[in-house]
């Protein structure tokens, strides 16, 4: 079936798929450069091992060690990307001269140009993150610790990122959403439960003190349930982290995670739930398997139901800030990249090609008999026409025509990396 048999097909649903392909192209999504390096990161040196509650499997070969390295694959997966990408960094990617280095209270903007430069060139926008991970003064915890030092520095740190976070909106003319996560928590039962929340939240008070812009610098509050080794509790739960939100409107936005609730808890359902109070909110799409595993984003049930909600709720309208987080150590990582960017961006072709008004005024009427039919016809639409199109129109190859260029990158470069 050609593009224009698809569009009629799409027509007869009542559905444009021309509008959708030019609303998508405009929709920014962002990349998180993590999955290139399986979150190792470069300021604390390369053999730190990953803390925080997170974890990579596998030992697939080709693993970025350096910022040349992650700047090269990541050029790789853009170039087979469709859309409008931003650049997910972390605190610990910062790029230091020779000679030099600085500790994560430390860090200042100019760690950052390489990335600056990385994006101005390639047209990308540029999200970031404070790293509370990953560090000797993680005792093991950060923002909540008891101790008033390891607390000091991980605050001082939180306030340098908004002044990269800043820095990097004021540079690239667009804004930059800045997530706030901590794997702060215990793997058995805690005596103390308040106490560690009460420190979270007057930490973060503190940190968000520090002058920004609210509408360049967006601080996010992500929460979770539990991480491995800290099984029992989490001092960030969702609890926590959207009061913090909603009482902070003005400051900052709640972030949700797809891994980080219990399993049969989705979070295409909070979408609509959040922006009924919210003007904006921020999403980690992933994919868990049984626990938050971050296994690569698919073109499946509950994606495609998240971009329903972000495109029927006006989430496209600058209110909903899309952001992928997964990593999988086990595959190709620019492979990993690409499939989990596409199928994001599948996932919201498909959900732009929803007839919302029909569905919404079925629902209205109470014709549930009719609303389920058609959702279920809308299943088997010819997208993958539409996709193709959109590919074309993009300037990236089309599903089938991508994969070779990973294959040659593979052996060419990454399979010859130590
Ligand atoms: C961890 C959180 C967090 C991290 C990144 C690396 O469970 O999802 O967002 O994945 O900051
Ligand atoms: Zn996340």
């Amino acid at each position: 079936m050609s593009y224009e048999e698809s569009k009629k097909a799409y027509a007869a649903f009542g559905v444009d798929t021309d509008a959708a392909l030019e609303k998508l192209k405009t929709v920014p999504v962002s990349l998180h450069c993590w999955q290139g390096d399986d979150v190792r990161g470069f300021g604390t040196g390369p053999s730190k091992p990953l803390t925080g509650g997170i974890q990579t499997t596998g030992n697939y070969p080709g693993r970025a060690r350096t910022p040349e390295e992650l700047m090269a694959d990541l050029d790789v997966a853009l170039s087979l990307c469709p859309g409008t990408k931003k650049i997910n960094i972390h605190a610990s990617y910062a790029i230091f001269e020779a000679g030099e280095w600085a500790d994560r209270d430390k860090l200042e903007p100019k760690h950052f140009q390489k990335w600056v430069d990385f994006c101005k060139t390639r047209g990308l926008g540029a999200d970031f993150n404070p790293t509370f991970f990953s560090h000797p003064k993680c005792d093991p915890l950060t923002l909540s610790s008891p101790n008033e030092e390891t607390r000091r520095f991980w605050i001082g740190h939180g306030k340098a990122c908004v002044r990269i976070s800043q820095y990097l909106a004021q540079e690239l003319g667009q804004p930059c959403v800045m997530n706030i996560w901590t794997g702060d928590g215990f793997k058995d039962i805690p005596g103390d439960r308040m106490g560690p929340r009460v420190r979270y939240k007057e930490a973060i008070d503190e940190i968000l003190s520090e002058p920004y812009d609210f509408r360049l610098v967006k601080p996010c509050m992500e929460s979770k349930v539990f991480g491995i080794g800290v099984e029992a509790y989490t001092a960030g739960s969702a609890e926590f982290a959207l009061s913090y939100a909603a009482f902070n409107r003005d400051k900052c936005i709640p972030l949700m995670d797809n891994g980080h609730y219990h399993p049969t808890e989705v979070v295409s359902d909070k979408i609509p739930a959040l922006l009924a109070f919210f003007p904006e909110i921020a999403l980690h799409v992933t994919r868990p398997i049984r626990w938050d595993s971050d296994h690569v984003v698919l073109y499946d049930d509950e994606t495609r139901e998240i971009c329903r909600e972000i495109v029927r709720c006006g989430g496209l309208e600058g209110r909903v800030n899309i952001a992928l987080d997964y990593f999988d150590a086990s595959i190709n990582r620019v492979s990993a990249w690409t499939v989990g960017f596409r199928n994001l961006q599948k996932s919201l072709l498909f959900a732009l090609l929803q007839p919302n008004e029909a569905l919404k005024a079925l629902q209205d009427s109470g014709n549930f008999t009719r609303l389920m039919v058609l959702q279920e016809e809308l299943k088997t639409a010819p997208l993958g026409e539409v996709w193709a199109e959109y590919c074309r129109r993009c300037g990236v190859p089309g599903d089938g025509e991508w994969f070779q260029t990973v294959e040659t990158y593979e052996s060419d470069v990454l399979g010859k990396r130590g």
